[in-house]
């Protein structure tokens, strides 16, 4: 006699047939698949020479600092961003500055300027002057400008994710519109509080953009020392966030990424994890010689994936003249000299103002 077939236990149907229903709903990958499909934004050249000339401000903005810090006039921390520039600039490009927020750790000066914030109150502030954009009292990782909804410049790594879970909490609290936009770099993904984060902001769907700034190295150790799972897009899979995997030397692939996360977000799809592959060519801060890399290390990324380099070589093949660039470059540096003029022209804060910002408000 033909025997009927075998049933399976009724509960594990049921749960394999659920969990097979909602992976096709699953939009993990889903993202991923639309970068993957044109990774690269189609830019007009007017966007183009407006990212060129964005990346380069950062670049020679960075490149002062340094000057600065070697002279004396900046003390404390200063870490650069000098290498990462596509990153901030191809993602802060496609916010909308009305209603967005941003958030990062102490690698801040670039995500500042990615903003438009002026270069005179952040070089001051970076030589702690009165005008600086926190009165010279933050220094280099301390700058916040809740005008332009910059929340910080973190100095405790891993701390500004969380801080952006609230932020978005509060987009969708206030029913603004807005999303957050919360970078960390590949170490600070090693913390607890990141994935508690997830948590929270998977649940409560909340408007957030998570960006792995994957630069590889958390000060002097790569990631391959202190990462487990090195493909950092996948670490939001557990908490059911998609993740994408961008190329963050290239600020046309950056900006791609960017318009399909946020695009995700804003019609109410929870929270995106972007990885931006990228690479920092000077020392963690201005105090590390980092010795911990070679030199023909450095220099290969210069050659080969230097993200201003790239887009000047799609620009000039798609006819701009050496000689336009070049005038963007000199018009850069005087604008950067003007702003180190300025910073060290200014006063420094008066001593009562130890006493100001101390609470938010009167007690
Ligand atoms: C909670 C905490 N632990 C340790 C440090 C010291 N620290 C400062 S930066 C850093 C490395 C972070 O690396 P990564 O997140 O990759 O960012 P990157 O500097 O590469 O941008 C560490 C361990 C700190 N500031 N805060
Ligand atoms: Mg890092």
């Amino acid at each position: 006699m033909a025997q009927s077939p075998k049933k399976p236990a009724k509960s594990k149907k049921a749960s394999s047939a659920k969990s097979a229903q909602s992976d096709a709903e699953f939009v993990l990958h889903s993202l991923q698949d639309a970068h993957e499909k044109s990774p690269r934004y189609d830019a007009s050249e007017e966007e183009m020479m407006q990212f060129y000339e964005q990346m380069l401000l950062i670049r020679r903005f960075e490149e002062k600092a340094g000057q600065l810090y070697g002279l004396g006039l900046i003390g404390g921390f200063c870490h650069l961003y000098i290498g990462q520039e596509a990153v901030a600039i191809g993602l802060q490009s496609a916010l909308d500055n009305d209603r967005d927020s941003v958030i990062t750790g102490y690698r801040d000066h670039g995500h500042m300027l990615a903003y438009g914030i002026d270069p005179n109150v952040i070089m001051a502030e970076l030589t702690g002057r009165q005008a600086g954009i926190s009165k010279g009292k933050g220094g280099s990782m301390h700058m916040f400008s809740t005008e332009h909804k910059f929340y910080g410049g973190h100095g405790i790594v891993g701390a500004q994710v969380s801080l952006g879970g609230g932020l978005a909490l509060a987009h969708k609290y206030k029913d603004d519109g807005g999303l957050c936009l919360a970078y960390f770099g590949d170490g600070a993904a090693n913390q607890g509080q990141v994935y508690e984060t997830f948590n929270m902001a998977s649940l409560w769907q909340l408007p957030i953009v998570f960006v792995i700034e994957n630069n590889g190295y958390a000060m002097g150790t790569a990631v391959k020392r202190s990462s487990a799972e090195t493909e950092f897009h996948r670490r939001g899979t557990a908490f059911r966030i998609p993740g994408m995997d961008v190329n963050g030397m290239d600020v046309l692939e950056v900006r791609n990424a960017a318009e399909i996360a946020f695009k995700h977000v804003r019609e109410n799809g929870g929270p995106v994890l972007i990885e931006c592959n990228t690479y920092r060519y000077r020392g963690h801060s201005m105090s590390d010689p980092a010795k911990y890399r070679s030199r023909e290390e450095v220099q290969e990324k210069r050659d080969h994936h230097d993200p201003i380099e790239g887009l000047k070589k799609t620009l000039i093949d798609g006819g701009k003249s050496e000689a336009d660039l070049k005038a963007i470059d000199k018009a850069i540096r005087a604008r950067v000299a003007e702003a180190a003029d300025f910073s060290e022209s200014s006063p420094e804060p008066e001593p009562q103002e130890l006493y100001t910002d101390v609470l938010v408000e009167n007690y």
